[in-house]
């Protein structure tokens, strides 16, 4: 859009005046933000009803993206950014004396999601908009985002985040939209009068869904999707009865708060009343506005495309099987048709344990009529299937087995498309963890490699290296990603060269201060900034990387004088409030920084910094500071991963073993600019089916092995009595699940030829280059452009 400088100025004093009878003088921060985020909307209403009524008119297909998880983060920057008018109003805010980034700060960073699988929901959500598809999300209004995480005495304690306490801004409640939603009480089938049966509820209880729909704004091209977020309420009827406060509160509960990724969390009722709740809130929405289309329901899958993200929202089978059933009265095998044709799903996980599954019992007395449908789907599923294949396999793959219900297998079988996120996943997904479904559907089975909203983590989050970009090869890439290939021809510019290596050093200075206000301690930007920021998981093995720091502690303490080039670690994770183990890496991590921080012998040479509560806003200031991108999953066990992504584009170079997307980010940059380590698929395979992996052997071959996992248990770290045990004995009495000492040496290795390469700063930049250079192969809008073209059949807007 087009906005004046002179009149941004205006809107936003008149603003402030409107909204909180305030002058300038009188105003504080927070009437700032609100005030600008007020004008925000207003100056993209106009696009958003145009937008909304477009589609109406054009019946275009459009895609709804079911996910229990989202995390956009903040939103003001992003979308003044998308609107075109970043520059203008950062430029009238100066003129006011005011800073934009400052007020930004304001901003409640919306954290309605776990890690990657909501982060990616977010990313795909921005790409929509701004490839000018149409695609919604559909997700709850979690009154409690994702826990704030704070240290105490090392030890990660959780408290609650209300992010809607002052507010939201962006979200806008749809009143005239609500549905209700059932649960609980018994379904007969009765006749219907016309030959059939129909299911008769009693003592069903009903909720109230209420929408909030977010904008999503398309990048400069004027379209702007919605995200709803559905939030739970007791029917207007129910109002007028007299309720307790355990009745009001098992309702609000639904709504009430993210569940933390966490197996441990598996089975419990409420996690399963969400799933359903907004699924069937989601379905009904889009079935109500199929018909006001007043088409045949056959039209259904020509005009909607749903898409399951991981199998949380599974239900959306038997739900779709339930409206298309009992509402539209289809037969079971037109309305199947139209289901698996409507419906598509995404895998984000090979760890067996975190396939979910529901007992019978609690799927049965919380959903009566869902149950029978699965339970129809399911026998049907046998019938047919056992004899094409045979027995083994079916029982191997149908949805009911041993008492609980299989939600990846509904969601497969739902469905006429499952993906894997990485290459090396997806042939996973076919060959070994899905492979049975394989068997059964080939056709179904295909790849979408994750990618990231390039938009966000390059023009927001890291100006300074966009800055260089636009001089270097202009500014095309900011609307086209693919251009910044074009930096690949400034390889041997040492003007070019030098810049890049100034803007990352503007960025670690950066950090640095964020670090100095938040923990006190010192880094130099001449240090090598060395970066692990994921959840803390057992696979993703942020104890392999501390059990390198220790090994430099160690090696320091025994010759003061060793040269090496300066290092800081950086962390950040958070643990699942449940997750023990993982809770134990963190007080780990904080007593080696502890140690390392404040041992002036060490000269400065080693830092480690574990900075609290790991959120989107944070990344964005230390991606762009990073020169080394910690990627170290034992190999098969990350689907894909996007942090690595993001450091990529950002200049780090990564450092990895070959799992997940990590092997086309090799692909993409070449073998020489990525640092490769550890086990590969096949050798981790191979080890599991001999089952001849003995951890204590390479304790005892390796001396320095001895010294670095015996510093957990004989004081050289302090305070880690209980802890230090227990990080022993997972890796020498447990044998060690994930490899981390058979990966250790080769490990090491690679950090020293890191070590080696910094030194040569001239190539080392040449190494970033091209791993800037190469990134447009991960963005989201390539990745949501062959969701488009392949599985949705959703067209372009422009
Ligand atoms: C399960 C049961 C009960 C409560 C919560 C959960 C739960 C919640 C979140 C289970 C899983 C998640 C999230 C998983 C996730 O983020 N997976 C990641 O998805 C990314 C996007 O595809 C990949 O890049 C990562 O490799 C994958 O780990």
């Amino acid at each position: 859009m087009k906005l004046s400088k002179k009149k941004f100025v205006a809107d936003f004093t008149r603003t402030l005046h409107e909204r909180f009878a305030l002058s300038l003088e009188d105003s504080s921060n927070y009437e700032f933000y609100m005030s600008l985020g007020i004008l925000t909307r207003a100056y993209y209403a106009k696009a958003w009803q145009k937008s909304t009524e477009q589609l109406k008119r054009n019946q275009s297909k459009q895609a709804y993206y079911f996910s229990i998880e989202f995390l956009p983060g903040k939103l003001l920057k992003s979308n003044l950014l998308s609107l075109g008018i970043y520059d203008t109003v950062a430029a009238g805010l100066k003129d006011l004396n005011l800073d934009l980034d400052e007020l930004a700060n304001y901003e409640p960073d919306m954290a309605l999601g776990n890690g990657g699988l909501g982060r990616l929901a977010s990313c795909f959500m921005d790409s929509l908009a701004s490839c000018g598809l149409p695609g919604n999300g559909n997700g709850i209004r979690y009154n409690y985002g994702l826990f704030k995480q704070k240290f105490v005495d090392g030890y990660q304690v959780e408290l609650p985040d209300s992010w809607l306490t002052s507010g939201n801004v962006w979200e806008v409640r749809k009143e005239n939209k609500a549905v209700e939603v059932g649960f609980g009480g018994e379904v007969y089938l009765v006749p219907d009068g016309s030959g059939g049966l129909q299911p008769l509820y009693e003592n069903q209880e009903i909720l109230r869904a209420i929408p909030y729909d977010t904008p999503v704004v398309g990048y400069q091209n004027d379209i702007i999707n919605q995200m709803r977020l559905w939030s739970v309420e007791i029917p207007l009827r129910e109002e007028g009865k007299y309720l307790t406060v355990e009745q009001r509160k098992a309702v609000e509960d639904i709504t009430a708060v993210l569940y933390p990724d966490d197996s441990s969390e598996a089975g419990r009722l409420l996690r399963l009343k969400q799933e359903y709740f907004f699924v069937s809130a989601g379905l009904q929405s889009i079935h109500n506005y199929f018909t006001s289309l007043g088409l045949p329901i056959e039209d259904f899958p020509s005009k909607v495309a749903i898409h399951i993200n991981d199998t949380h929202p599974a239900l959306c089978v038997p739900e779709l099987m339930r409206l298309l059933l009992d509402v539209n009265g289809l037969t079971w095998e037109k309305a199947w048709d139209l289901t698996v044709k409507t419906l598509s799903y995404t895998n984000h996980t090979i760890l067996q344990e975190a396939l979910e599954k529901w007992p019978i019992f609690m799927v049965q007395s919380l959903l009566p009529r869902i149950y029978q449908i699965i339970q129809e789907i399911d026998a049907r599923f046998v019938a047919e299937k056992t004899p094409q294949v045979g027995p083994t396999l079916v029982r191997n793959t149908r949805i009911i087995q041993d008492g609980v219900v299989h939600m990846a297998n509904l969601a497969i079988i739902g469905s006429h498309s499952t993906n894997g996120v990485a290459k090396l996943h997806s042939d996973l997904l076919k060959n070994v963890v899905l492979h049975d479904f394989y068997l059964l559907y080939p056709e179904r089975f295909n790849n979408k490699t994750n990618g990231i909203a390039h938009r966000r983590w390059s023009q927001l989050a890291n100006p300074a290296l966009s800055q260089v970009l636009d001089e270097t090869i202009g500014t095309t890439w900011r609307k086209n990603i693919e251009d910044i290939a074009l930096l690949k021809a400034y390889r041997e510019d040492d003007e070019v060269l030098k810049a890049l290596h100034a803007a990352k050093r503007h960025n670690k200075e950066r950090l640095g201060q964020l670090i100095l206000e938040k923990t006190g301690v010192r880094v130099s930007p001449d240090a090598i900034f060395d970066v692990q920021i994921k959840r803390l998981h057992a696979y993703k093995r942020q104890l392999l990387n501390l059990l390198h720091i220790v090994k430099l502690y160690l090696d320091l303490k025994g010759n003061p004088q060793l040269a090496m080039v300066p290092r800081v670690f950086i962390f950040g994770a958070k643990a699942a409030p449940s997750y023990d183990y993982a809770k134990t890496i963190i007080k780990c991590i904080n007593e080696v920084a502890n140690l390392v921080n404040h041992d002036d012998t060490l000269q400065g040479k080693l830092k480690v910094i574990f900075l609290e509560n790991y959120n989107v806003s944070l990344a964005e200031v230390i991606i762009p500071a990073a020169d080394v991108s910690e990627q170290i999953s034992l190999a098969s066990k990350e689907a894909s991963g996007t942090s690595n992504m993001k450091l990529m584009l950002n200049g780090a170079l990564t450092l990895a073993t070959l799992d997940g997307a990590n092997v086309e980010i090799r692909d993409a940059v070449g073998e020489e600019n990525i640092y490769l380590f550890g086990l590969t698929v096949p050798e981790v395979y191979g080890y599991y089916q001999r089952g001849d992996y003995c951890a204590m052997d390479y304790y005892h071959a390796d001396p320095v092995l001895q010294k670095v996992l015996n510093a957990f248990v004989n004081g050289v770290i302090p305070n880690i009595q209980q802890e230090g045990h227990v990080i022993f004995e997972s890796l020498l009495n447990y044998n060690d699940e994930y490899f981390v000492l058979r990966d250790f040496a080769s490990y090491v290795a690679a950090q020293a030829a890191i070590e080696a390469d910094y030194q040569n700063q001239r190539h080392w930049t040449q190494m970033s280059l091209q791993n800037i250079a190469s990134m447009a192969r991960f963005s989201s809008d390539r990745t949501i452009e062959s969701y488009a073209a392949d599985i949705w059949h959703i067209e372009s807007k422009q």
